[in-house]
């Protein structure tokens, strides 16, 4: 069956893979499912015919058979359970691996986001310097911790999964804020998982899309 995701028609990132599709991408590419992508516009998200896949209208989707779709965190459970290769078969390792998942979504992305948004959308705001160091803060507060928690391991919970997934691909908005020199050994946790043949798979593709956005 032929699975089709969504993912901007022009990324805002210049391709730097930052975009939620990506980590479909990524996932796919690591159970080594093929996929075809429907690019969108930003105007196209918010038509009824993508409204009726994603009624927040945004990127990405998933549309497989019968099946579709939206929440970048349910796509990649889904993948996660219907191919091998991104959970554990042992019942309790497969929890603590959905764990993370939702750790990286609930407890890394959120002071995440709020940085990134204060920092790209709200730098002219009159409170932008006096907020910064607060929200600055409160990504270190969940960046300590994850830093002591990886000390001498490779991955979260020993091989490689949909929790290591997520949560790097939630890290990596973090690469120009200069917070991860503060965890080496989060930063050498990125890299390895960019170094991963699937990761480079999914990077070159998003990249093309972008590259040919721009007439390259
Ligand atoms: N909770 C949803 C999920 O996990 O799937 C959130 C989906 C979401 O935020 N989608 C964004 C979107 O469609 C794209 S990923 N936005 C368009 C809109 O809302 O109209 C967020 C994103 C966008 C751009 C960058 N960037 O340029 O760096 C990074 C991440």
């Amino acid at each position: 069956m032929t699975i089709t995701i969504t993912g901007f028609e022009s990324s805002p990132d210049r391709g730097q893979g930052l975009a939620r599709d990506m980590r479909v991408r990524w996932a796919l590419e690591e159970v080594g499912q093929p996929y075809e992508v429907r690019l969108l516009s930003f105007a196209q998200m918010k038509e009824p015919a993508h409204l009726t896949l994603h009624p927040f209208g945004q990127i990405p989707t998933y549309e497989e058979g019968d099946l579709a779709l939206f929440e970048s965190g349910a796509i990649i459970l889904h993948i996660a359970e219907r191919y091998p290769g991104l959970l554990p078969g042992d019942a309790n390792a497969r929890a603590r691996a959905i764990m993370w998942m939702f750790a990286a979504l609930n407890t890394l992305e959120p002071p995440i986001l709020e940085y990134q948004n204060l920092v790209l959308f709200e730098r002219d705001k009159p409170w932008h310097d006096e907020r910064l160091p607060a929200v600055k803060d409160r990504v270190r507060d969940r960046l300590g911790p994850l830093s002591c928690w990886m000390e001498s391991k490779e991955w979260l919970e020993g091989t490689f999964s949909a929790g290591d997934l997520m949560m790097v691909h939630a890290l990596q908005r973090l690469r120009r804020s200069g917070l991860l020199a503060e965890f080496p050994n989060l930063a050498a946790y990125i890299a390895r998982a960019e170094a991963r043949p699937a990761f480079q798979r999914a990077f070159a593709a998003q990249l093309a899309v972008f590259t040919a956005s721009q007439g390259g």
